[in-house]
């Protein structure tokens, strides 16, 4: 059973693992996921420790459908490093942070992080060798946010090939820095848009996830009321638990190990049964 150190912390792939969200921006798609002060966000935490979290992902930069991506990292890591030292303080829980910016996996990998998670997969300068110099685990999501013109949707002619051959060319990028494999969890990221997909590609990836799976290395799926949710259903955010539920279930099922949500207790009840079913 593939288990991951996470600053001596370990995860281990034997049951469906959650990750909550902890944004710590103002500006969060999801209106109930955007927090202020530090209590609030300790709060909340505590509450998705008590409803089963695994990890505690804590983002200070919003990737949003919207959202102006100008946070500078001196602002991210005010946000981020208080949270992390907190975290870590408080719950035995892995804390991953939601970062692009080699500053912040630096300085929060040193106030205590256990995982890096990048939807940029380690593109920015001095990312890669930001990660590789703090030997934790990393997630590398496959998106466009790095491109000119980000919002441009590409017509994929497979939408799952194109996103399994990117990743593959960072776990390389990552290998040639000294990142060894066994750290690597890969991400499909669904997102529409924002990192580059419409609602369709992101149907056809959730529908096709084995063969993201086929490449053999943890993956992880975030879906929690996203808008490929929304373009289905025509309902808005605060509305889409039901069915972001539905869809965490076809990614457990199909054998995702990580389901990164904003409804940690429903989502640990779902994911359980689906575990309950593979193991009967
Ligand atoms: C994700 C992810 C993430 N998503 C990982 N990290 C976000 N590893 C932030 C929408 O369409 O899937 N995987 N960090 C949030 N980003 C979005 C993107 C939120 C699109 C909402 C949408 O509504």
């Amino acid at each position: 059973m593939k288990t991951l150190n996470c600053a001596g912390k370990s995860l281990t792939f034997d049951r469906t693992l959650v990750m909550g969200v902890l944004n710590i921006t103002p500006d969060s798609f999801y209106e109930s996921s955007r927090y202020q002060s530090l209590d609030q966000v300790l709060s909340t935490a505590e509450q998705m420790v008590r409803d089963g979290v695994d990890i505690l992902d804590v983002g200070g930069e919003s990737t949003r459908p919207g959202a102006d991506g100008t946070v500078s990292s001196e602002q991210e890591l005010e946000r981020v490093v208080p949270v992390v030292e907190a975290l870590r303080t408080n719950f035995d829980q892995v804390v991953s942070v939601d970062t692009s910016s080699a500053l912040v996996i630096s300085e929060a990998s040193k106030a205590g992080a256990g995982m890096i998670n990048d939807v940029r997969a380690l593109l920015r300068p001095g990312a890669l060798e930001a990660a590789a110099a703090t030997s934790l685990p990393v997630v590398l999501m496959h998106s466009l946010v790095e491109q000119p013109e980000t919002g441009f949707v590409p017509q994929y002619d497979d939408v799952v090939s194109k996103v399994n051959e990117y990743l593959l060319q960072r776990v390389s990028a990552c290998e040639t820095a000294g990142i060894t494999r066994d750290r690597l969890i890969l991400d499909p990221g669904f997102g529409g848009g924002m990192f580059g997909k419409t609602p369709a590609h992101d149907l056809q990836l959730l529908k096709h996830l084995d063969r993201v799976l086929a490449l053999n290395f943890p993956v992880l799926a975030g879906m929690s009321r996203k808008s490929f949710i929304g373009a289905v259903l025509n309902k808005p955010a605060e509305q889409r638990l039901s069915a972001s539920l539905a869809v965490a279930t076809l990614a457990a099922r199909a054998g995702a190990q990580i389901i990164r949500v904003h409804d940690v207790a429903e989502t640990v009840d779902a994911v359980r049964m689906v575990d309950a079913v593979r193991n009967a």
